[in-house]
């Protein structure tokens, strides 16, 4: 019953394209230091095997010392680490898997063709295989089982689950249930999957355990636990520095200001966070609302959603340049085709009437 990490899809040195350039700066640091949290993590848990599903760089731009980095601490945990690489880290002979000096206790798959590493020790076979270039088409575990010899099977790869005609390791479900595996360690998937069963084989994608923007939301880590032939115990731990969000905030007779205020996550501080004003208002004041909340967050993004509220129409009937004003723009509201003409037409409302008023705009 060993216990083991997982952990997939680090992404180290990612460019960080959606941050002004400085911040990019920082969070690439930042995330090179999530290795020393991985370590950490490893020393706490007393882990006996870490497993490795790939995409562990980002691609062709990888700085010597992010490699450097993760050579010493996978070589500093206690216990043997795999890793399987992936799309954006294949094995080849340029690659900084096949350069340089790997520790001892890490083992790297370099072939497409599934490898099998005994483990005596832990009474245990870890078998992995590795993508060799930015695509693979062949399906890794087709045909592949593990003999049924009371040892524990495991296995780490990069690959698509679900997928049957997937570019990035197609796997299927059928294909996980007949493979004999007590566990497969995949990556590819930035979400956590949940422990998930096909068979008899318990699988899991971690997620990656650093969001890079407003497509990997929230808490992101890795998976720590014990696997036995029963099951997979694994909890997910949070192993990330900041924390990407996406925060609706309903103005509908508020002040935004205050809804803002109500919705702000207590870590705003550390995370970069996007609210979206909806519901109903007579126009947020963006400038304002940004002024107030940049200094709470590490990084902020304000978007206003909101539809006009019922009595910004209030004079359309009126027989006066605004009275007409309203009253063919509520026409063209009415007639929109979608929520995002609806807002230009919104926006364009705000505009007119402060235009009307003198009003700033
Ligand atoms: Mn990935």
């Amino acid at each position: 019953m060993p216990r083991i990490i997982h952990g997939a899809d680090f992404h180290l040195d990612s460019p960080f394209t959606g941050l002004p350039p400085e911040k990019a700066r920082q969070r690439r640091r930042e995330s090179r230091e999530l290795l020393e949290r991985l370590g950490a993590l490893a020393g706490d848990e007393k882990a006996e095997l870490v497993l490795l599903s790939g995409d562990l760089f980002d691609g062709e731009r990888v700085y010597p010392e992010t490699v450097e980095r993760l050579r010493s601490v996978l070589g500093a945990m206690d216990c043997p680490v795999f890793i399987a690489p992936g799309n954006h880290d294949p094995y080849a002979p340029r690659s900084p898997y096949a350069a340089g000096d790997w520790p001892d206790n890490v083992h790297i798959f370099r072939t497409a063709e599934i490898e099998a590493v005994e483990l005596p020790e832990l009474h245990c076979v870890v078998y992995g295989s590795a993508f060799t270039g930015p695509e693979r088409t062949d399906p890794a575990l087709a045909g592949f089982a593990a003999p049924a010899d009371g040892r524990l099977h495991l296995m780490c790869l990069h690959g698509h689950m679900g997928a049957a005609e997937s570019a990035y390791g197609p796997l299927t479900r059928e294909q996980v249930a007949a493979s004999g595996l007590a566990y497969l360690a995949l990556g590819h998937i930035h979400q956590y999957s949940g422990v998930n069963r096909a068979g008899d084989t318990a699988w899991a994608y971690p997620g990656c355990p650093e969001g890079r923007g407003f497509d990997e939301l929230g808490d992101k880590g890795v998976l720590a636990g014990t696997v036995e032939k029963e099951g997979a115990q694994l909890r997910f731990v949070p192993l990330c520095r900041r924390r990407y969000h996406i925060i609706p905030v309903d103005v509908t007779g508020k002040e935004p200001r205050a809804a803002l205020e109500a919705a702000l996550p207590e870590t705003a501080a550390e995370d970069v966070c996007r609210f979206v004003l909806t519901g109903e208002s007579g126009g947020a004041d963006l400038p304002a609302l940004e002024t107030a909340f940049a200094p709470r967050c590490y990084a902020l993004q304000l978007r206003d959603e909101t539809r006009p509220s019922e009595d910004i129409w209030a004079r359309a009937g009126e027989d006066t340049l605004r009275g007409l004003f309203l009253g063919e723009l509520r026409r063209q509201y009415d007639a929109a085709g979608d929520e995002a003409e609806r807002r230009r037409i919104a926006l364009a409302v705000r505009f007119g009437l402060s235009a009307l008023d003198g009003r700033d705009i």
